[in-house]
């Protein structure tokens, strides 16, 4: 796990206005509110190995290009996060080099061309350290954020994640990422189980298959939310927007009375 000190660079300014200011995003079943000084951006395997060819995606026999639509809304996102404040978690499934931490049932399960630990174009598939196995580019993790290695589908299996969030005072989540029906929906019915209030930003978790897309957001939602919130990111980002131009509109009246 990389978790760095959490300061503001000239990059990543913060918004420290937003702090404490309660924010609501239009979302399904109903409205969610949220606090962003309790609430972390959370960003799923958002690795090579899912999101570009030769890596496990791939193998799994799976056009990775149905990933890609992702990246763009989720960057605008992940940039007004960092403006605002918000905690920033990313995570990325992988294994030991050893594959100690690799169960059978895991290694010998799906029908690849390349299996976890194998060599591919870009690196052992899956493994910790592999060039395949980091994050995209596009989303690189700046310094002060949470990188959280997991071997399962879900953030909180084996891993620092619940610990983490409990640290740092985290009691909602945005949740990104691929794939939408296996690891981000792991995850949100982890954090589910454990309390945590989850909105799941439609545009910025993908699937391989448009069908699972559709029928896993349905099942967040449904019920009055059995799991959680749906929604647009540009719902969010209207959201902090909106909060940022309420902000600006007071503080000059508080600088001037404070005077
Ligand atoms: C999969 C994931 N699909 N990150 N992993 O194996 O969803």
């Amino acid at each position: 796990m990389t978790d760095t000190a959490s300061t503001p660079t000239d990059e990543n300014p913060t918004d420290e206005s937003l702090a404490n200011t309660p924010l609501t995003v239009g979302a399904r079943p109903y409205d969610f509110t949220f606090d962003p000084a309790t609430t972390a951006l959370v960003l799923i395997d958002m690795q090579r190995d899912f999101l570009e060819p030769g890596g496990f995606g791939e193998s799994l026999g799976n056009d990775v290009s149905q990933l890609r639509g992702t990246i763009e809304p989720l960057r605008a996102v992940l940039a007004a996060a960092r403006s605002a404040g918000l905690t920033i978690i990313h995570t990325r499934e992988g294994h030991l080099p050893d594959l100690s931490d690799l169960p059978a049932a895991k290694l010998h399960r799906g029908d690849a061309t390349l299996r976890i630990g194998d060599l591919g174009p870009k690196g052992r598939i899956l493994i910790r350290g592999e060039y395949g196995q980091d994050i995209i580019d596009e989303l690189a993790p700046i310094d002060g954020e949470t990188v959280i290695d997991k071997p399962g589908k879900g953030a909180f299996y084996a891993t620092a994640f619940g610990d983490v969030l409990v640290e740092k005072g985290i009691t909602s989540l945005l949740v990104t990422g691929v794939t939408t029906e296996v690891c981000v929906h792991t995850t949100v019915r982890e954090a589910n189980d454990r309390g945590y209030e989850c909105l799941v930003l439609s545009d910025c978790v993908g699937s391989y298959f448009p069908e699972f897309q559709r029928v896993a957001l349905e099942m967040v939602a449904a019920q009055g939310g059995i799991f959680g919130w749906v929604a647009p990111s540009a719902a969010f980002l209207t959201a902090l927007e909106t909060a940022s131009e309420t902000a600006a509109e007071f503080l000059p009246t508080a600088a001037v009375t404070a005077s």
